[in-house]
């Protein structure tokens, strides 16, 4: 994982100083890219111990084609939680305590704090209890896996991305056309968070199957190392259904920032020496992409350094 560790480097060098949407100010830089060969293990960060159940659980429900994050509460996967809760505090239904810029203020106020978890709390319990209320409120909009697997075509039809470019990859390999787009220009303002992995590429040389994906925005200390691990994850499963082996995962960031309040936890990385990294292992049993379960899924001889917590923008 040294290119990870070295992107970390280069933006703490090089990052520009950026107000941005959040009100949390980052240091970043425009562009930059890196590659994992995925034969030569798992590109899972272990100068800190990312929750790899989570990146699990969060591309099948991307495969699924589901956007509400009931599926993901009931694996409880917490990741998405924010986006949805602040669809549901801005809707006219809501009538709780005002909970206007919930992120910001929770870490700056602790009485605050204490009333945004109750909310919070509540607000999950309903997720999980009441079908009516999740149906609406749980619900992040025309997200991944909406795009990837129902995209909407202006003949009232729809599109499925994935079976589509994975038809292709075992009838016409050669081709330079294996695209899957998440950025659907007219369904961006319906969106919790327009994507940030918004367009991605297979190609296939020698058996091999490799994957780029081009990201729009990398919160560089939270959300990149998912990201990493999550395409990584995909490339292998659908190498894994089309009989290939996997190639390299190559990820090209536009925004790379890494935000103020996560200096101090980047360094302490950067202070770690890198471990091995473990090895995927897939259920053979399991043909389809389709078919997969968290537990079809598992890496084996992954020993990262401890946890470090840090507070995510909203
Ligand atoms: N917003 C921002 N500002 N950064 C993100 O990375 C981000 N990612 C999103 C949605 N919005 C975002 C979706 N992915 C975490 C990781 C990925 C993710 C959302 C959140 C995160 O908080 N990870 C923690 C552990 C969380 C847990 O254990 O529940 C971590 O330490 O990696
Ligand atoms: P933005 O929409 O203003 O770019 O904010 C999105 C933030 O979330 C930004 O910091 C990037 C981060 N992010 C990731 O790094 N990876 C992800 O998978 C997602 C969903 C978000």
């Amino acid at each position: 994982m040294k290119q990870y560790l070295d992107l970390c480097e280069r933006i703490l060098e090089q990052g520009i100083k950026r107000e941005d949407r959040t009100g949390t100010g980052t240091i970043g830089i425009f562009g930059c890219q890196m590659r994992f060969d995925l034969s030569k293990g798992f590109p899972l960060v272990t100068t800190k111990k990312v929750p790899f159940r989570l990146i699990a659980s969060e591309l099948l429900w991307f495969l699924k084609g589901d956007t509400n994050i009931k599926y993901l509460l009931k694996h409880n996967n917490n990741i998405w939680n924010e986006w949805a809760f602040k669809k549901w505090i801005e809707s006219p239904g809501y009538d709780g305590p005002d909970m206007t810029n919930f992120g910001l203020r929770a870490l700056e106020d602790e009485a605050f704090k204490n009333l945004y978890d109750e909310q919070m709390s509540i607000f999950k319990n309903r997720i999980l209890h009441d079908d009516a209320f999740a149906a609406t409120y749980g619900e992040l909009g025309d997200v991944y896996g909406k795009q990837w697997r129902d995209w909407k075509t202006t003949t009232g039809g729809t599109i499925d991305q994935i079976q589509d470019v994975i038809e292709q990859i075992k009838t016409n390999p050669s081709s330079r056309r294996l695209i899957v787009s998440a950025w659907n220009p007219e369904d961006i303002p319906s969106m919790a968070l327009p994507p940030c992995h918004t367009l991605f590429q297979f190609y296939v040389s020698e058996g091999k199957l490799s994957c780029q994906l081009y990201q729009r925005s990398g919160d560089i200390f939270l959300g990149i190392p998912f990201n990493i691990a999550s395409y990584a994850l995909l490339t292998h499963l659908i190498a894994h259904e089309c009989n290939l082996e996997v190639g390299d995962f190559v990820h090209t960031i536009g925004d790379a920032h890494i935000y103020v309040n996560h200096l101090e936890q980047v360094n302490t990385q950067l202070q770690r020496e890198p471990k091995p990294l473990p090895i995927l292992k897939l259920n053979s049993a399991v043909t389809s992409i389709f078919d997969f379960e968290v537990e079809d899924i598992m890496v084996e001889g992954y020993d990262p350094h401890p946890t470090i917590k840090a507070p995510v923008a909203v």
